[in-house]
């Protein structure tokens, strides 16, 4: 890709040097987060980051990321290839810098925009403090080099191991077992990070390969239309409510700002931001920026057009965002992060530039289509009116009381203690198994709410219809802490909420109903990790008067294997119903032998994803959706 003249301007002296990796290894936490399945994926964004640096600095078109069948990771791109002159201070190879020393890399000085801040641009040498293994191949001046690594310390010297007449970084790396509780890469959370690089980075070309045994996939990853085709990929299980992607980009100085956006039928809003690639999930200047314009554009346009009369109030910020998906993507060159997790922009001139450069495009935008720029406001003013309706649904179901816990709904067998901490509550699909579970329950710390029938697809509703089920206001009363915009984590009146169901195609679906409904008015719930599935047994094997409980079919092939498969009665249970009270406590609620699957969400544009096209109307990508992701949801880590 980059000819030798270029290759031969930069080099060791522009690398800051900072200090050692024995402290990673202490404390790997406070470097990526965790030491489960995130910290773990946080090794291989580290190092893809830095390929993608070199793609912005336009050097590099291809990535390719390899799962390896013994769950090691190998990054390839055909940038520069790392530098590896002396470093006139170290006086080692910067190559060797960057592994070896915190913070050299994602520190280099130069043009263009670097991925650094959050808890990312921690640096390759990260990656090295907590591998068991790590290789390093750089091709440059036509030399192929090889350097060696493991825990943070260098095992072999950079040495010339043959020669190569094109360019380009491969890293190849084996986590630390001595470091990490789970060593198992997922590739759909790969694919994903990897997906949502190409649409913030177009025409870049990523390529991801898994070569484990009986896994063996390949996904690639490029979109010329860069984040107007991510939102075409968010918006795929929806009916959008006008025809064309609403995109524009403004680079001006040493800032980029782009912008993607579509209405569609859905209630709900779904704005991503993202600043040098990061996720602001936290927003900042760039997002009100945009949420400032969009409002502003669109009232302007309604009253020139007089399509909101002159009686009529202004539209509201939510009227304009229902149903909207937008991702605004900015690019500068000293990226401010602040709040809690680090994901919000704090630069100022942010807010000025996308909310100017959104006013002129949008305008422009209605201006020249007008039947377009009548479908939005349509919908924005449907919102308006159901945004009133909604407050006097609220409204009267409080001043009825309906949704006070003091009167908590009959059906529940509520649990005798009042400390929430130690209180759970299951969620029980029909009312056959509702009963075993109130009878082989704990009756002090467990309460149990038998649902009836399917939940309300909340997708396709809007909080004033869907208060009006009951399945959904039993749950509201139980809880305590109210819904959507009153909802309140602090009444939570059960520290589990554990959702049961039998382990079917109808199961699956109650759950999925549920945990949309959670995830969209009851959001704390999942964020903070009260929400719980629990996993009943698929089988009872007996033999010789022995029960044995058998929660997947792989266990049941290994129990069979093992106990042998002469006089062995293998019982499959088609749902909890048929179990008794004293075996639903026995495999499923009791506290010392069950298993319960915390329900978490990794990413809010994924979590979307995941709902809005198992819940939406079109069935070609829900069965596409449920065809390549069947096997993940055995372990629901969304
Ligand atoms: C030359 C100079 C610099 C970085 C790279 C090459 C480079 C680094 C990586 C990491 C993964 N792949 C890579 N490909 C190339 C530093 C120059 C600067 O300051 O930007």
């Amino acid at each position: 890709m980059a000819s030798l003249e270029e290759t031969k301007n930069y080099g060791a002296d522009q690398i800051q040097v900072l200090e050692g990796l024995e402290a990673v290894r202490k404390r790997p936490g406070m470097y990526i987060g965790s030491t489960g399945p995130r910290g773990l994926h946080h090794l291989v964004y580290e190092i893809v980051d830095n390929s993608i640096d070199e793609a912005l600095a336009g050097f590099c078109s291809h990535i390719t990321v390899t799962i390896k069948k013994d769950n090691s990771i190998q990054v390839e791109d055909n940038g520069r290839g790392m530098p590896v002159d002396m470093h006139p201070k170290m006086k080692r190879p910067a190559v060797e810098v960057i592994h070896t020393v915190l913070h050299a890399g994602g520190k280099f000085g130069g043009g263009g925009y670097k991925v650094s801040g959050g808890l990312h641009g921690v640096g390759a040498s990260v990656v090295n403090a907590l591998s068991q293994s790590m290789i390093v191949e750089v091709k440059r001046n036509g030399k192929l080099y090889r350097q060696e690594y493991a825990r943070g310390k260098v095992l072999t010297d950079l040495e010339v191991v043959g020669a190569s007449d094109t360019t380009g970084s491969i890293t190849w790396f084996k986590p630390d077992p001595e470091v990490f509780e789970e060593l198992e890469f997922s590739f759909s959370t790969i694919e994903y990070r990897l997906r949502e690089m190409a649409f913030l980075n177009k025409g870049i070309s990523i390529k991801l390969i898994d070569e484990r045994e009986g896994m063996e996939k390949e996904e690639v990853f490029h979109y010329e239309g860069g984040i107007k085709e991510f939102v075409k990929h968010q918006n795929r299980g929806k009916e959008p409510v006008h025809k064309d992607i609403v995109y524009f980009e403004v680079i001006r100085d040493n800032q980029e700002m782009e912008v993607a956006l579509q209405y569609t039928d859905r209630y709900n809003e779904n704005i991503f931001s993202y600043a040098n690639n990061i996720s602001t999930t936290e927003g900042g200047t760039h997002l009100s920026g945009f949420k400032a314009a969009l409002t502003r554009v669109l009232n302007d346009y309604a009253r020139k057009n007089n399509i909101l009369k002159e009686k009529e109030e202004n539209l509201q910020g939510e009227d304009v965002r229902e149903g909207l998906t937008a991702i605004i993507s900015v690019k500068l060159e000293n990226p401010q992060f602040e709040g809690q997790t680090k994901t919000k922009l704090g630069n100022s001139e942010m807010r000025s530039f996308v909310e100017t450069s959104t006013n002129d495009r949008l305008s422009a935008f209605l201006e020249q289509n007008p039947q377009q720029a009548k479908d939005i406001l349509e919908k924005c003013i449907r919102a308006a009116r159901a945004r009133e309706a909604a407050r006097k649904a609220r409204d009267l179901t409080r001043r009825k009381g309906a949704l006070d816990s003091f009167k908590l709904p009959g059906k529940l067998a509520d649990c005798s203690e009042k400390d929430p901490k130690l209180c759970e509550i299951f969620l029980v699909e029909g009312d056959s198994a509702g009963g075993s579970a109130k009878q082989g329950r704990d009756r002090t710390r467990q309460a149990i709410l038998p649902l009836r029938g399917k939940i309300m697809n909340v997708e396709k509703a809007r909080l004033d219809k869907i208060l009006n089920s009951d399945e959904i206001k039993a749950m509201i009363t139980a809880f305590g802490c109210g819904v959507g915009k009153d909802f309140d984590l602090s009444k939570l009146r059960y520290d589990k909420i554990i959702i049961m169901t039998d382990a079917d195609v109808d199961g699956a679906h109650i759950s999925t109903l549920l945990l949309t409904f959670f995830f969209r008015y009851m959001e704390p719930l999942i964020q903070e990790g009260h929400v719980y599935l629990a996993m009943p047994p698929l089988f009872k094997v007996t033999k010789s008067k022995k029960d044995h409980y058998v929660y997947t079919d792989r266990e049941l092939e290994s129990l069979l294997n093992q106990i042998g498969r002469q006089g062995v009665n293998i019982q499959r249970y088609k749902g909890l119903g048929e179990m008794n009270a004293e075996q639903l406590w026995d495999t499923t609620m009791n506290y010392q032998d069950r298993t319960l699957i915390r329900v978490t969400i990794e990413d809010a544009a994924a979590a979307d994803e995941i709902f809005s096209v198992l819940m939406g109307d079109k069935v070609p990508p829900r069965k596409k959706f449920i065809e390549e992701n069947a096997k993940r949801v055995q372990n629901l880590d969304i």
